[in-house]
């Protein structure tokens, strides 16, 4: 069974073999959680990203994870919020999934995601905890190959938030 949790903490200190990276569509950096993933990983990173030609809102690209913990950064621009009837909660949904896909394909077991959008983005955090949760628990129950998901929270609030989505969902 996947081990599916939430702790606060920093993205880029997490002992998972991934971490996900709530980037834009260039793929070129930018501030927050991918700020500091490229700030932590260092140059390389940027470099093999320019090579990536960007992606899609919704979709996900792998790189390796060079001065990192991680072996791997799975890279996914999140929609950006635009009241909720621009696609936003599918987009955001494609984020998890098509991230956990990608982490299945690379032999993953462990991965951390961000609260992706909920930043600069400004998706609202409750929405986007419930997508967040709901989507990885779906894909959990149909592909059991990655051992364990963590969603790592800046702040106490937010990890208060995912506890309780999560605790709809998981027993124990
Ligand atoms: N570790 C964990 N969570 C963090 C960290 C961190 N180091 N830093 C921020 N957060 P954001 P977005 C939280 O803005 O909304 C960038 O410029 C933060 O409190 O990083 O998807 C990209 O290049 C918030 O809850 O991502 C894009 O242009 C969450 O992570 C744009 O921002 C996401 O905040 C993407 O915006």
């Amino acid at each position: 069974m996947t081990h599916i949790y939430a702790v606060k903490g920093n993205i880029v200190d997490m002992d998972t073999e991934a971490i996900v990276n709530a980037a834009n569509t260039s793929l070129l950096g930018g501030s927050g959680v991918d700020g500091a993933i490229h700030r932590a990983a260092g140059p390389e990173l940027l470099a093999e990203c320019r090579t990536l030609n960007g992606c899609p809102t919704g979709q996900a690209k792998i790189t390796k994870g060079y001065r990192l913990n991680a072996k791997y950064v799975i890279h996914t621009p999140g929609p950006i919020w635009r009241g909720g009837k621009k696609n936003e909660p599918e987009l955001l949904a494609g984020c998890y999934r098509n991230s956990l896909k990608l982490a299945v394909e690379n032999g993953v077991k462990s991965i951390a995601f961000p609260a992706i959008s909920t930043g600069v983005y400004g998706y609202p955090l409750r929405e986007a905890t419930e997508i967040a949760v709901k989507t990885v628990v779906d894909f959990a129950n149909v592909d059991k190959s990655v051992e364990r998901i963590v969603f790592v929270c800046f702040d106490t609030a937010t990890l208060r938030l995912y506890e309780d989505v999560l605790s709809h969902y998981i027993e124990g």
